[in-house]
């Protein structure tokens, strides 16, 4: 095998072709909200599957692609995931609150019931690999494990959101029970929940604002 091939993606845009693709992109993207409220229709497994693949695309440290995704339709498991995450989620939000934590949540109505997790035709489950094992079961590192999870997490919301999908990136804590209910091996740390589907007909989302250009970059 060739140890590099030419590159083979040159679209050579105009600054105003360039211009125009940001701008529309941005137009779509402003669309992107955290949805938790979704219509149970179903959508065929093949677009789900294509928009992993592309999060299988990200950049990542040392080509070790440290992820796997567990795609869940079946409602008994979404169910057992529901009940586990309330758990959690009770624990989070009743038993052992964080005030400062929970002031911060308080624009966005959060609380301990998650019926999301039912109502959504899919579930992701995104584990990041700390390590493989060698081909003598011996343990080896990966890199930058969480950079690479995050990029590809964030490909796979972008790609769901242009295919017309809304998305809830949930993270109950701890989120332990999500190896044990999906039977995944010891090496893989639950990541993330991505709930998935499309939205509710007259969903609400919290009204926040997003900072401006000068306050999330310089230029120098
Ligand atoms: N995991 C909890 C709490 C929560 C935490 C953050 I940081 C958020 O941005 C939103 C919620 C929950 O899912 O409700």
């Amino acid at each position: 095998m060739k140890k590099f091939i030419p590159y083979d993606y040159f679209p050579n845009k105009s600054d105003q072709e360039m211009q125009a693709s940001v701008d529309e992109l941005y137009k779509l993207m402003l669309k992107r909200r955290t949805v938790r409220d979704y219509d149970s229709r179903t959508i065929p497994e093949e677009s789900i599957l294509k928009a992993i693949q592309i999060a299988g695309l990200a950049p990542n440290g040392a080509n070790k692609q440290p992820w796997h995704f567990v795609l869940i339709s079946n409602p008994e498991i979404k169910k057992e995931i529901r009940i586990a995450a309330e758990k959690e989620e009770a624990d989070f939000y009743l038993h052992k609150p964080n005030k400062t934590w929970l002031k911060d949540l308080e624009p966005l109505g959060t609380n301990e019931e998650k019926p999301f997790l039912e109502e959504a035709p899919y579930l992701i489950a995104i584990f990041a690999e700390n390590h493989e094992l060698d081909e003598e079961e011996k343990k080896k590192k990966n890199y930058y494990v969480s950079e690479s999870v995050g990029i590809a997490t964030g490909m796979l919301i972008t790609a769901l959101h242009i295919m017309g999908l809304s998305t809830l990136t949930h993270t109950p804590s701890p989120m332990g029970f999500m190896r044990t209910i999906l039977k995944r091996p010891q090496n893989e740390k639950p990541y993330i929940l991505l709930v998935v589907g499309h939205p509710k007909e007259g969903a609400m989302v919290p009204n926040i604002t997003k900072k401006s250009i000068s306050e999330i970059c310089t230029t120098l």
